[in-house]
């Protein structure tokens, strides 16, 4: 499903760590996926299309300019974040186009201060839904009760058992649950303090639940250029960001919908996920607001289809670099990203370069019964599993928009 044209591309792009084999078995497994009708699709969709703008790394910062007119580019400016990153244009080319123009890149390098110059590539990321072939259900038992029922009084508090697990007294099901209401009523940790960054397809702030903790500072609509960060709900798939904003941050103790699991965290959303992205637009994702951004979480990557190696290019690799080593004073900004969903493709987190990075924390999931879930992939970057919605028959988990669909998602979907 990769044009031909795209895949040395996405290839030379992929900085994560892979094993010889496993590199060779999945680029085997390319070629069948190209006769497909998926890249006709998303090729109709401007996915795979090359941009007209060139990031072009010149560490002697006061010729970019210079060369760029010689050249024959408009120099646009110097990538924020970046000492020695700059963005050149060609106005005499397309906008986008099918084939990459690999003799402009050449003529930028052979200029003796060019490192290296790279043309913008419209690349596709999936959001890392809940898979919709088979469906949980909401609660195992009316009656079933835990504990710590009324620690929070919020309409949907009793249903969140990966939180309080009040399905102990079922035989059935061990108690499994994330144990936190010790931590937040004993420690007082609740996650104030901490600002978290969801990078995704938009953060609908203006939502009951979340508009309390939302946090403008660290939000921006990358796809359209603006601090507006709402999603486009014409498309319903884009209220996948906000699902992941409410699973951290939803507002505690207000009677609406469900608790976040840091209830007290500030989240903002960048927009990024609203069609297709480019290195340059995921590496100014990642280190948006670094001053600012404690976690950034991405529950996103390369397609799931168990035939796609590929992962963050040049630029967004060495924006996750300055990440860990720049953000929180220091200490470095935690990135998380999610292990795929691609199981059921025989899909292997391995050939995902956002979660093999040694940068990122990945996450895999796992059902009610403390199994893994049959969308969930394996490989060795996993370090964390946490529950989520699992097979027919069992329990999902609470978020906005699934249960407290606000009137604006209302609006456009029903
Ligand atoms: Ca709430
Ligand atoms: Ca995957
Ligand atoms: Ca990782």
């Amino acid at each position: 499903m990769i044009p031909f044209s795209a895949q040395t591309d996405l290839q030379s792009d992929f900085q994560g760590n892979l094993g010889f084999w496993t590199l060779l078995a999945c680029i085997i497994t390319f070629f069948p996926s190209m006769i497909n009708g998926e890249s006709a699709m998303l090729a109709e969709h401007g996915y795979h299309h090359y941009t007209n703008e060139w990031v072009v790394r010149i560490p002697q910062d006061s010729l970019a300019s210079e060369i760029s007119n010689k050249k024959g580019f408009t120099y646009v400016n110097r990538i924020e974040g970046f000492d020695d990153m700059h963005l050149f244009v060609k106005e005499s080319q397309p906008k986008m186009q099918k084939v990459p123009s690999h003799h402009l890149s050449a003529h930028l390098e052979s200029h003796e201060a060019v490192l290296w110059a790279e043309q913008q590539v419209a690349k596709v990321r999936q959001r890392r839904g809940l898979l919709n072939r088979r469906e949980g259900i909401l609660a195992r038992r009316e009656t079933d009760r835990s504990r710590y029922e009324g620690v929070f009084n919020d309409e949907y508090w009793k249903l969140q058992w990966y939180e309080q697990d009040y399905r102990a007294k079922n035989t059935k099901f061990p108690t499994l649950d994330m144990g936190l209401v010790p931590v937040y009523t004993e420690l007082n940790i609740t996650g104030r303090g901490v600002r978290v960054c969801v990078i995704d397809d938009g953060l609908e702030y203006t939502h009951d639940d979340l508009k309390d903790n939302f946090d403008p500072e660290i939000s921006y609509n990358l796809n359209n250029s603006t601090f507006d960060v709402l999603p486009r709900y014409e498309d319903p798939i884009n209220a996948h960001g906000t699902r992941c904003a409410g699973e951290i941050a939803m507002k505690a103790n207000n009677s609406k919908c469900g608790v976040g699991i840091a209830f007290n965290a500030k989240v903002g959303g960048i927009k990024l996920l609203d069609g297709p992205t480019t290195d340059l637009m995921e590496a100014k994702a990642i280190q948006y607001a670094l001053d600012k951004v404690d976690i950034f979480t991405g529950s996103w990557g390369p397609l799931d289809n168990g035939l796609v190696v590929d992962g963050p290019g040049k630029l967004a690799s060495l924006a996750l670099e300055n990440g860990i080593l720049k953000g929180r004073k220091g200490r470095g900004a935690l990135y998380f990203f999610a292990g795929g969903n691609g199981k059921v493709s025989d899909d292997n987190c391995a050939c995902d370069g956002y979660a093999s990075s040694i940068y990122t924390i990945t996450v895999a999931s796992a059902t009610e019964l403390g199994k893994p879930t049959y969308y969930s992939e394996r490989c060795s970057a996993v370090m964390v599993t946490t529950y989520s919605g699992g097979s027919t028959g069992q329990i999902k988990i609470v978020r906005p928009t699934h249960l407290c669909l606000s009137t604006s998602y209302q609006h456009h979907v029903k």
